[in-house]
């Protein structure tokens, strides 16, 4: 990195709680790095089959909004292993974590088992909202003893100018809870996800009751951030 500009990274999201924890982790850091959005680009197809190739789909679709600039962008989601292969996703909800629940499941799974459950949160692009998401998965597992899952992310860094991509992949062990949904911090699924330690134990507070600081410091967004950064100044410095 040798000019100003280069230190100005265009961040391919819509989602604005990515965009917060990624600028939260630079700032931590004291990074000079700033992101920039790209606020022309539209909803971009994630038609890939993998995080790392629907990161790079969206990195690819996004113009830099510094000329010659890096472009970073990733796509993340849950896995839940007792419901893999559920509605033929494997794993599931996987690349679909944001997708996988229409109005009509919606209104089908939960109507009967969260019939006063809390209004509607954030909308997703399919219409439902975080909070359906996360009674979803809590309907679907049920009393289910395995709540093993993890958060999965692919993350790109893409330069157009010269045609180079550094990519990586990473993921945090998770349980899932029993019970509602707890904490306000966060976006997605943190409110009914604990982090597991090393011994595969559960955590006592779901990553919604986590602040931002600590949510970054174990996330597999910012150890994937960590990586591509890692990547990034060893190439420079060569
Ligand atoms: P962009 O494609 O615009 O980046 P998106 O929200 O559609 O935004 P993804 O396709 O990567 O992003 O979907 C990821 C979904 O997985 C996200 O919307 C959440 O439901 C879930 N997810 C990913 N990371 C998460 C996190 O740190 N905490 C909670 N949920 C997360």
């Amino acid at each position: 990195m040798k000019q100003d500009t280069d230190f100005i990274i265009t961040l391919a999201t819509r989602n604005e709680g990515k965009r917060r924890e990624l600028e939260r982790w630079l700032h931590q850091r004291h990074s000079p790095i700033r992101l920039a959005l790209n606020e022309s680009v539209g909803e971009i197809e994630e038609t890939g089959s993998t995080f790392v190739e629907n990161a790079l789909i969206k990195a690819q679709a996004t113009p830099p909004v510094v000329p010659g600039g890096w472009v970073l962008a990733e796509d993340s989601g849950l896995v839940v292993d007792a419901l893999e292969g559920l509605y033929g996703l494997s794993p599931f909800p996987g690349l679909k974590s944001n997708r996988w629940l229409t109005p009509a499941l919606r209104d089908t799974l939960l109507a009967q088992a969260y019939p006063n459950r809390m209004p509607l949160d954030r909308m997703t692009d399919g219409g439902v909202s975080n909070t359906d998401l996360c009674y979803g998965i809590l309907t679907l597992l049920g009393q289910n003893a395995n709540r093993s899952a993890q958060y999965c992310c692919g993350m790109v860094l893409w330069n157009p100018a010269d045609g180079v991509a550094i990519k990586t992949m990473e993921s945090v062990a998770l349980w899932v809870i029993e019970g509602e949904p707890r904490g306000t911090h966060g976006f997605g699924y943190d409110p009914i996800m604990l982090l597991r330690d090393d011994r595969g134990e559960p955590s006592q507070h779901t990553i919604a009751e986590l602040s931002a600081d600590q949510k970054n410091q174990i996330s597999h967004r910012g150890k994937a951030f960590q990586a591509i950064l890692a990547a990034l100044a060893n190439q420079t410095s060569q």
